[in-house]
């Protein structure tokens, strides 16, 4: 089963014993993967920062969707930056957004960072919560200046 469809499970389910297992989840841009025993291990919750298998996600310049899926009813992100050229610097994109409430959470707007434009790089999510610090990762294309955003739902508060 996918990340997503078990996170979907449990919020459905409302058991305990999985939502303590399940964690979060990146939804867009596509995470590099989801390991829930491994999901504390930075940069990238126990996977390859240059692991390329989930493909590229294309960001606009104005600003991209970042979207997750929770199972923690109050948490704190951050979301960074990397360019793969340089993955000893990450670069926040935002102030820590603070967020109650679990299921699908959307940033309509994160805006690209002026290092990154013309390079491709790996986006953060780090999620601050009841289970200490969370990794998610996705890869991201250099910031295109007419690329359609992606669709953004908030089921959460
Ligand atoms: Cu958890």
């Amino acid at each position: 089963m996918t990340a997503r469809l078990i996170l979907g499970l449990c919020l459905l389910l409302s058991s305990l014993a999985c939502l303590a297992r399940a964690h979060f989840v990146l939804l867009e841009p596509k995470s590099l993967g989801f390991d829930d025993d491994r999901e504390g291990e930075g940069p990238c919750g126990g996977f390859d920062v240059k692991d390329r298998n989930t493909g590229l996600t294309d960001f606009p310049v104005s600003g991209g969707v970042v979207a997750l899926l929770t199972t923690h009813s109050q948490s704190t992100y951050s979301f960074k930056v990397a360019v793969v050229a340089d993955l000893s610097q990450w670069f926040d994109l935002t102030r820590a957004l603070s967020q109650k409430g679990t299921g699908q959470f959307c940033e309509p707007q994160i805006p690209a960072r002026q290092q990154w434009i013309g390079q491709e790089a790996v986006l953060q999510v780090t999620q601050h919560g009841h289970d200490g610090t969370l990794y998610q990762v996705g890869s991201v294309s250099p910031p295109r200046p007419f690329t359609a955003s992606a669709p953004c739902f908030t089921s959460s508060r």
